[in-house]
């Protein structure tokens, strides 16, 4: 990964991703896209940036190209709640620009990753300790569209040698730029509103277990895997990866330990409900353990302290 395309990376990810890149491998060594310019966004400001919609595959050639990539790293992508109001766009725009992004790295030989989630298990899938290898049939479009991903990775790693790698990220929970339209948001929320209002309200129920990661772990575990050994990698697309699990009682005892005047009730979300009670409790991760060293450093309680420290100072 020394010269690196990155779409959608003005998203969660991408912002924290690029500004790590630049700062380990050179300024120029990363070519940041996305679909729009936010004036004044240390992403589009400090380096390179181009405007790239991943529907528009010529652009994304010629970009590749232009400033002679030898990696794609695939994050523009609609998330699982906004791909429920519409699916027949999350398909396309999930779909077709991962494809695109594919074409790309197939055509000019590039190393490529792009993130699947636990939205890609479902119905029949063990939930606890959900194994690597398990059945696969999401109930929402965006398990599809990530399935239907984790596919197509792999088909064009065994037809065309395109060197593919993926994980299945979890909710993740970060202070630089906040979520879009996921069923793992509120977790968080639920730190901006303890520390705006000591107060949160909680769309997903008491007791649902899901996966969750913080950001530094998520961004560590990108780079730890896109420069692994190619002849260890058993698996590709895509790893089981998780930092912690925990249910909305779990997060908010763990922001009473430093705020204990925070408090929670409930309006559980029917759509994020649903969603989430298809998802898996807890993921095992050691195949990416043994394969790449995947080793995230935050438990619950150290990323409360880091979130709730963050935002203190971000929010005044
Ligand atoms: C979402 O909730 O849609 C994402 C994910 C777990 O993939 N955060």
């Amino acid at each position: 990964m020394k010269k690196v395309l990155v779409t959608g990376c003005l998203g969660q990810i991408g912002s924290e991703l690029v500004m790590r890149l630049r700062k380990d491998n050179g300024m120029d060594s990363v070519i940041a896209t996305d679909i729009r310019k936010v004036e004044g966004n240390p992403v589009v400001e400090e380096g390179i940036f181009e405007v790239l919609d991943v529907l528009d595959a010529d652009k994304m050639l010629d970009l590749a190209k232009k400033y002679e990539v030898d990696t794609i790293v695939h994050l523009a992508s609609l998330l699982s709640s906004v791909a429920e109001e519409k699916p027949q766009v999350a398909w396309h725009i999930n779909m077709t620009g991962l494809v695109n992004a594919l074409e790309v790295a197939r055509e000019l030989n590039l190393k490529f990753f792009t993130p699947s989630s636990i939205g890609c298990f479902g119905k029949g899938t063990p939930a606890d300790n959900t194994p690597q290898d398990t059945i696969q049939r999401p109930s929402t479009m965006y398990g599809v569209t990530k399935v239907s991903g984790e596919l197509l990775c792999d088909y064009y790693y065994t037809k065309y040698g395109v060197d593919t790698r993926g994980v299945r990220f979890p909710g993740l929970i970060s202070y630089e730029t906040l979520p879009g339209g996921g069923t793992t948001d509120y977790a968080v929320e639920i730190y901006y509103k303890a520390i705006e209002k000591g107060h949160y309200t909680s769309p997903i129920g008491k007791g649902t277990y899901m996966d969750m990661m913080y950001m530094p772990d998520a961004i560590d575990a990108i780079v730890k895997l896109m420069n692994a050994d190619p002849e260890k990698l058993v698996h590709r697309n895509a790893f089981n990866i998780s930092g912690m699990s925990f249910e909305p009682e779990e997060i908010k005892a763990s922001i009473q330990k430093y705020m204990p005047d925070f408090d929670m009730d409930y309006d559980v979300s029917e759509k994020l409900q649903g969603i989430a009670n298809s998802w898996p409790n807890s993921l095992d991760t050691t195949c990416a353990q043994e394969e790449w060293g995947f080793a995230p450093q935050y438990d619950l309680d150290a990323m409360t302290k880091d979130m709730l420290d963050k935002l203190g100072k971000k929010l005044g």
